[in-house]
């Protein structure tokens, strides 16, 4: 940056930039299967024309995302609702559309069994049974070639004394060891918090140290997904991210934006800035590199916007703050740290912030052969109205199905 003219991009930093671009080519969001699917709140689900119907749509759905932006090569799947009898068809159809089958979501918040909780149950039939799930789970990571299995527990309690704070953690922890388990060596188990719902009163995974804890008892392959709608309002999520690259022990990011709960809005809409925090961190760590084993990766729903687009949005706006955390001056910034300038410290990363990178990602897009514009050229494409024609009949596919 150049620290005369803030805000703009110094023209002679030819090696930066080189390096920014280099690094903005690399880089890689997972988009998720359920987010092509109808979704809403409990009072409405709004439907759109050529929403898709089955796994095999949806991921035709993912694939114009990464084909407009060039940075959404994998689909995480989420089992049972994207259960097909043939998933080595499955990934043979993704392959054929130039992206691949990512991570494999279980699912034991939605049958009748998991009223009071699945690895936390209190029964131990229904524990054994969400155990089988996983295990299930990761022969269908195994038939798409995917290696990571994540765990979201909708597990907890409403009322005080309705159980055991403690014995649920303990029925977690024995039951979490039996799927790690049955890993093998290159895969893992990527363990997500949530600080509420759809439990209110206890629930049993509901922050980063928690899903740690059991991550460390677990072993190397554990490792913490950091959904970022899953924080009480004013956390420092920047500072959890931080934390959990130092003890490497970040396996994911489920990107999304929220303004007062788990909203799993487009992600960088609510709070750009604390997008560009997280970012900052991730790049100072090194983590964009995929050898650190970060995924990155979009747990969103279009309620009212259409999906495609707000799934080529939310790739964008990781960009543009990934862009913007690459042109922090990393050595002014060192500076004015050390030597306790606070104003010039924060002056760097405001300087960086506050850059248009727009202009840049245009070009990286042009340079990689794609329209500068994605959601302008996926708009051109006329493939939301071919499909709206084609797909006619059958059951629009929605979250939870
Ligand atoms: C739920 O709140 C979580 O964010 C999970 O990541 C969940 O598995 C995902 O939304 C799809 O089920
Ligand atoms: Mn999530």
């Amino acid at each position: 940056m150049d620290r005369s003219t803030p805000g703009t991009l110094r023209k002679d930093a030819v090696v930066t930039i080189e390096a920014v671009k280099r690094a903005l080519l690399a880089q890689t969001v997972e988009v998720p299967s359920w987010a092509y699917g109808n979704s809403g709140t409990r009072f409405k689900v709004f439907t759109t024309p050529g929403t898709p119907r089955d796994p095999w749509e949806k991921i035709a759905d993912a694939a114009q995302v990464n084909a407009f932006t060039g940075a959404a090569p994998r689909v995480s799947l989420h089992v049972p609702w994207d259960e097909v009898e043939d998933y080595d068809a499955l990934a043979t159809h993704a392959r054929d559309l130039g992206v691949r089958i990512g991570t494999i979501n279980s699912n034991v918040f939605q049958d009748d069994d998991y009223r009071l909780g699945s690895l936390a149950n209190p029964d131990p039939a229904v524990r054994a049974k969400a155990v089988a799930h996983h295990l299930d789970c990761l022969e269908v990571m195994r038939a798409v070639g995917s290696t990571d299995l994540k765990i979201w527990l909708a597990d907890g309690t409403n009322y005080p004394g309705q159980d055991s704070i403690r014995a649920r953690q303990d029925r977690i922890a024995d039951g979490l060891a039996e799927i790690y388990a049955a890993l093998r060596p290159d895969e893992r188990i990527l363990l997500e918090y949530k600080f509420f719902e759809p439990f209110f009163y206890t629930t049993d995974v509901p922050d980063w140290g928690t899903s740690l804890v059991h991550c460390l008892a677990l072993g190397d392959q554990a490792q913490v997904v950091l959904d970022t709608g899953h924080h009480a309002p004013g956390t420092n999520i920047e500072f959890i991210v931080a934390q959990l690259l130092r003890l490497g022990r970040l396996g994911a990011f489920d990107f999304n934006s929220r303004f007062y709960a788990d909203d799993d809005l487009i992600v960088g809409a609510a709070d750009p800035f604390q997008l560009f925090r997280i970012m900052h961190e991730i790049v100072g760590a090194g983590a964009l590199d995929p050898a650190l084993g970060v995924n990155f990766m979009l747990d969103q729903c279009h309620n009212i916007e259409e999906k495609i687009p707000g799934q080529i949005r939310s790739i964008t706006n990781v960009q543009e703050a990934t862009a913007k955390a690459l042109l922090v001056d990393a050595d002014a910034l060192d500076v004015a740290q050390r030597s306790g300038d606070v104003l010039g410290a924060n002056d760097v990363l405001m300087d960086a912030y506050n850059t248009d990178v727009r202009p840049l990602l245009a070009q990286v897009r042009q340079e990689q052969g794609l329209d500068p514009h994605p959601l302008r050229a996926f708009a051109a494409s006329g493939y939301a109205d071919r499909v709206a024609a084609e797909r006619v009949g059958g059951t629009q596919a929605g979250w939870g199905a």
